[in-house]
């Protein structure tokens, strides 16, 4: 068994790589399995891994290394029950320090299993990141840098997105900044660039040199506490097929009035699912914000999960949400429903194991 572990910043493109991966295994007849993780307790990488037809467990209300029991046991799940050749793991977007309290606790408690650890990172926010320009706070910034420092596999992803200039400028950053990393650039979007990421993670030797980070859970601990977490799961009703338009305007809206107010997105996601059909729709502070819903016809009843990671206090996010629900609602004659809401910012990182070496 191999165990997939892949880390990296929020909006980075993790989901995105296993779900390509997971169909590229399995029409080669391998047996796949995905661990996903969030601090929250409704995830749209979840529904929307499922929806794909990939065996999915996930560690909720907890990263997994604060909650190591439940990323073991969602493990064991997959191993026992459904006999899987490969498990990826994905951790929350926020999290690091995953050698110590991840890797080294697995090495200790379960030493047969193969790992690897992928971070990856999005090619245009990076330079931002390494550079003296910032878009998150320099707490945020310093968990960013962590998670990059502990990578196997350094994997600079979306890179279909530079031109070749900048591309040549950031692989000579890279070389300055991590001259000893293995570094990946890819592009999540295409097929071959996966098939080369997965025999670069199955080939990986290195496992013996892993050293564990140094850090400071003070500024890591501020660096979470600085991003709202708000999850909401509403239903839009329309008596004249108008769903689908009323959901494409709340998603512009909270697109505008979020950056309107210069919040830094960490990432942006929503699922809306109107009868047989789903979709995902996902922005981040790099990303446009253009986008089309493609479920097809018109629609008088739609869920929509909203995930949204934000660099502000809750109550501002809060805010925002609430009055472009109100807006939406006001100008569409649609009637929305809130099924479960939650908003929050993550706890102070306590890991169940810290295993130094
Ligand atoms: N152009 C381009 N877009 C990408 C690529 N990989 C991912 N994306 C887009 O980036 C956005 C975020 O992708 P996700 O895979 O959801 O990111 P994530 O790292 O799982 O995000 P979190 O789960 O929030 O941490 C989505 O809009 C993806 O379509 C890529 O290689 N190229
Ligand atoms: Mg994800």
């Amino acid at each position: 068994m191999h165990l997939n572990l892949l880390s990296g910043f929020l909006g980075s493109g993790k989901t995105t790589a296993i779900n390509h991966a997971c169909k590229l295994l399995q029409m080669q007849g391998f047996r796949v399995g995905v661990i996903t993780n969030d601090q929250g307790t409704e995830l749209v990488d979840t529904q929307f891994m499922a929806r794909e037809g990939i065996l999915t467990e996930e560690v909720t209300g907890s990263c997994f290394c604060c909650n190591f029991e439940s990323f073991t046991r969602n493990m064991n799940q997959l191993l026992e029950q459904h006999q899987v050749d490969l498990i990826f793991a994905e951790s929350v977007g926020s999290c690091t320090d995953l050698i110590s309290t991840i890797l080294n606790p697995l090495r200790r408690y379960y030493g047969e299993i193969k790992i690897t650890l992928s971070v990856f990172a999005d090619a245009k926010l990076l330079p931002i990141a390494l550079g003296h320009s910032r878009i998150f706070k320099d707490s945020v910034n310093y968990i960013y840098k962590r998670q990059l420092e502990e990578a196997d596999l350094l994997i600079i992803n979306k890179v279909d997105l530079l031109e070749p200039t900048e591309l040549a400028v950031l692989d000579s950053l890279i070389k300055k900044e991590f001259p000893d990393k293995q570094v990946v650039f890819q592009s999540s979007l295409q097929r071959e660039s996966i098939l080369n990421w997965l025999q670069k993670t199955e080939t990986y030797e290195h496992f013996k040199e892993r050293t564990s980070l140094f850090i400071d859970y003070d500024i890591y601990g501020k660096g979470e506490a600085a991003l709202t977490w708000l999850d909401y799961n509403l239903e839009l009703v329309s008596s004249e097929g108008r769903a689908g338009h009323a959901a494409e305007l709340l998603i512009s809206m909270l697109n505008r009035m979020i950056r309107e107010r210069n919040l830094p997105i960490g990432h942006l996601k929503f699922l809306i699912e109107g009868g047989e059909e789903s979709q995902k729709l996902s922005f981040t502070t790099m990303e446009t914000a253009d986008f089309r819903i493609q479920l097809s016809g018109k629609l008088d009843k739609l869920r929509m999960l909203i995930n949204a990671r934000v660099q502000c206090r809750p109550k501002s996010l809060q805010g925002i949400v609430d009055k472009a629900l109100q807006r939406v609602a006001k100008q569409n004659g649609v009637k929305i429903a809130l099924l479960k809401t939650s908003i929050f910012v993550p706890g102070y990182p306590r890991p169940t194991h810290r295993i130094i070496t």
